[in-house]
């Protein structure tokens, strides 16, 4: 089977560019019940007739959790030198609070120590949308106190794992954790607050603040390198047409998408903007608790968005419109990677000093191919928007943004959120039934395109 590259050869990024997968715990573990993990808001909510697109849940999703010997050794196949994956808090804490579980901490000790016992280096993030349902019970990201609890997550994870874990993101995407799971209910815990969603919001900042200075005390020492990001998502934020409307509309958007979380993470403050909206989140102290020194900064990138004003009436100032004249992946999503590169390199143009070196935290695809008869699984359009996206990575990075590492979302076909296991992301095919991992051509064209890559002298 020969993996081709679209435009002739591979994309060349500079010596030592990291290149790794990422995944998340609900998505992958399963085992959820096993070992004394406590529920979290996925189990509820995926539960809930009408919430999954397909009526699955992440029970077992890619039974990760009985696979770890097999997962990393296909990361090692690829040559990969990074694994982003996150830790289930309630696996650790079961009720998100109180003394570990020690199984909990167990398995994850496997895994770092399997991953470093194959240079692979581990990227931990502490949270990825799946919070112990015992916290939503009382407030969830709405509720201030659920900040204190995962600062102490935080402590007692980087205690534990600080001797081998280097690189480090307190929470995972903030923004649509806040919109999706607070704000409009398609993800969990699924409650639909609208602006009054922005509670979570400023929880979810104060909790990375808070998480990175616990994992500085615990995980870094003298003679240890410890590395604080995050993993925000970010894509442009285009106007449907130049109207007036339109463009303060899209403008309110981008500033709640994009502004709203990188700004306090990186300056200290909420774009003025925003500020009518968000009178009375901050208390005194909240926002230089939230502007921690970052080692890197995450970039989550999927595709643009596209918003029009919504008429007078709507619940929302905007509405959102189909990015059109792209091909779209499986998963309905517009391919635009010069997107991508013009994002980077307005990013690196309006917060120069103050951004530290970029990650490419998330970047991939949903297609859904099925094996064929001869049990290969062909999925040229992934090789052609990896390919794509990583050639706009090396273009921002020509022009002057520094990047350090590009992680593909994902190694595995997971539980994808709402639309459960209706769609596809691994580079790996994950057999539903049976849990078989079949690599699929675009795993043989990442770990072709990995080995071409120049050698740091
Ligand atoms: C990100 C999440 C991932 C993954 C990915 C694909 O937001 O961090 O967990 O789900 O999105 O998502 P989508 O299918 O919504 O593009």
């Amino acid at each position: 089977m020969s993996a081709s590259s679209p435009a002739g050869g591979f994309p060349l990024l500079p010596p030592g560019f990291r290149f790794g997968t990422s995944t998340a715990a609900y998505q992958v573990e399963g085992a959820v019940a096993e070992d004394g993990r406590g529920p979290c808001i996925w189990d509820t909510f995926s539960a809930q007739p009408g919430r999954i697109v397909d009526g699955t849940t992440g029970a077992v999703a890619a039974d990760h959790y009985h696979r770890v010997g097999e997962d990393v050794a296909l990361m090692k196949e690829l040559g990969a030198s990074g694994y982003r994956f996150s830790m289930s808090w309630s696996r650790i804490q079961p009720t998100g609070r109180g003394r570990p579980n020690p199984a909990g901490l167990a398995f994850y000790d496997r895994l770092i120590d399997t991953l470093l016992g194959n240079d692979i280096a581990p990227m931990v993030t502490l949270y990825h949308a799946d919070l112990p349902q015992a916290l939503e019970d009382e407030g969830g990201w709405i509720n201030r106190g659920t900040v204190d609890c995962f600062a102490e997550y935080a402590a007692i994870v980087g205690e534990r794992f600080g001797d081998r874990v280097e690189h480090w993101v307190p929470v995972n995407e903030p923004n649509v954790h806040t919109f999706l799971g607070y704000g409009n209910g398609q993800q969990a815990p699924g409650r639909t607050l609208m602006f009054d969603a922005l509670w979570a919001a400023h929880h979810l900042l104060l909790a990375h603040g808070r998480a990175a200075i616990e994992l500085r005390r615990t995980a870094g020492s003298a003679d240890r390198e410890v590395s604080i990001g995050c993993a925000n998502n970010h894509g442009p934020v285009w106007p449907a047409t130049d109207a007036d409307a339109d463009v303060g509309a899209s403008k309110i958007f981008d500033a709640l998408w994009n502004g709203m979380f990188l700004e306090p993470m990186l300056l200290g403050r909420y774009p003025a903007d925003l500020m009518p909206l968000l009178e009375g989140l901050a208390e005194p102290g909240d926002m230089a608790t939230i502007r921690q020194p970052l080692d890197f900064y995450g970039v989550n990138y999927y595709n643009p968005m596209r918003i029009a004003a919504a008429h007078e009436d709507a619940d929302l100032p905007f509405d959102f419109c189909d990015v059109l004249g792209y091909p779209a992946t499986d998963r309905g999503w517009p391919v635009v990677p010069d997107a991508l590169r013009e994002w980077l390199i307005m990013f690196r143009a309006r917060y120069r000093a103050a951004l530290p070196p970029i990650m490419i935290t998330e970047s991939g695809a949903a297609y859904n191919m099925e094996p064929g008869p001869d049990g290969t699984v062909d999925d040229q359009p992934r090789i052609d928007y990896i390919d794509a996206h990583l050639r706009a990575v090396g273009e921002a990075i020509r022009r002057g943004v520094d990047i350090r590492g590009y992680y593909c979302w994902s190694l595995l076909d997971t539980f994808e959120w709402s639309e459960g296991l209706s769609q596809r992301y691994g580079l790996v095919h994950v057999d539903r039934d049976t849990q078989e991992r079949t690599p699929k051509k675009s795993f043989q064209w990442y770990a072709d395109m990995i080995a071409a890559q120049p050698r740091q002298e």
